[in-house]
């Protein structure tokens, strides 16, 4: 297979600076090498740079850096659509706001070959606010919102070609969502798996039903690894610790069922900000993660299908 790797420094979705080395810090941690090791072939197209700002406004007044983030999801969009086309793309941020470049942009691809989009969505939070109800303004936490479709983003964030369906999206690892947040994912149809689920089933339950479903459709799958998935004693390098996230072993177990299904076609790693990390350590763990998603194993195994 080949990997293209790409570079998203934005940090203007999140109130924490640093995430804007996260694509240096993968670099560092030996991502390309990790990959070429599996035997695929690596291409990394640098950093992505954000188009000219246009002008652009909404009434929520706690909006924060939306003119330069909108100027970064114009730029992204159209190059995560173009990149989709070509092997597998892995985007290298940046806060979690790329997602509403990469998801709309791979999304518009699926469209094009007549394939539906689902994504697994691995993250403490859903990022499932509106433009009207985040009230922390921080815009990491609209992604999901806006490449559903949901409203408030029409003219603002870039023109959506192909929403992904609500019901399309499993969130697995959730355990700090707003209330504004709970009342939309329920009404959308959205899947969500909190700690607790993973807690009562394991996360190969929750993790097969949807691979499943993925495979019975013939779906391009997208997967979102926010790095506040995991549990912040193992992934301290990000913005956003919420306690109580996945352990080593459940990444890596869903890592490898990933692998194994064989439907992942893009992957987002966001919101490292090396600034906070210890010693590389949450980078040298996402690129691990990265591996086992890409066909790292410990010891030869049946492949197991889905569908
Ligand atoms: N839901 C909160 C917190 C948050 C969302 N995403 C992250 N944090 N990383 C908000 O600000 O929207
Ligand atoms: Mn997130
Ligand atoms: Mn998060």
């Amino acid at each position: 297979m080949h990997c293209t790797l790409l570079g998203i420094p934005v940090q203007s979705g999140t109130g924490r600076r640093g995430c804007d080395m996260g694509p240096d810090g993968l670099r560092a941690a030996g991502l390309t090498e990790a990959i070429e090791s599996l035997g695929h072939t690596v291409s990394d197209a640098g950093n992505l740079e954000p188009a000219p700002l246009r002008p652009v406004s909404h009434p929520n007044s706690v909006l924060k850096a939306l003119p330069e983030t909108v100027a970064w999801l114009d730029a992204l969009s159209e190059k995560a659509y173009a990149l989709a086309s070509e092997g597998m793309p892995v985007f290298l941020g940046g806060d979690h706001i790329m997602a509403a470049g990469t998801v709309s942009g791979v999304a518009r691809h699926a469209n094009d070959v007549g394939r539906p989009q689902f994504v697994l969505w691995l993250d403490a939070h859903p990022d499932f606010h509106t433009l009207n109800s985040t009230t922390s303004g921080n815009l990491h936490g609209t992604p999901a919102a806006y490449f559903t479709g949901q409203d408030s983003f029409e003219d603002i964030y870039p023109k959506l070609h192909a929403a992904v369906s609500p019901e399309n999206v499993c969130m697995i690892g959730i355990r700090s969502v707003d209330p504004p947040e709970r009342i939309l994912l329920r009404e959308a149809g959205v899947t969500v798996h909190d700690m607790r689920a993973i807690d009562e089933n394991g996360i190969a339950v929750l993790l097969s039903a949807f691979l499943e479903k993925v495979a019975a459709a013939n779906g391009m799958l997208h997967v979102s690894l926010d790095v506040d998935f995991l549990d912040p004693s193992i992934a301290p390098g990000v913005g956003t610790t919420v306690p109580g996230g996945a352990t080593f072993r459940e990444a890596h177990l869903a890592m490898e069922m990933l692998h194994d299904s064989g439907l992942v076609t893009s992957l987002d790693l966001v919101e490292l900000n090396p600034f906070l990390d210890e010693r590389g350590k949450t980078a040298l763990l996402l690129t691990d993660l990265t591996a086992s998603l890409l066909g790292r194993q410990v010891m030869d195994r049946p492949t197991r299908s889905f569908g």
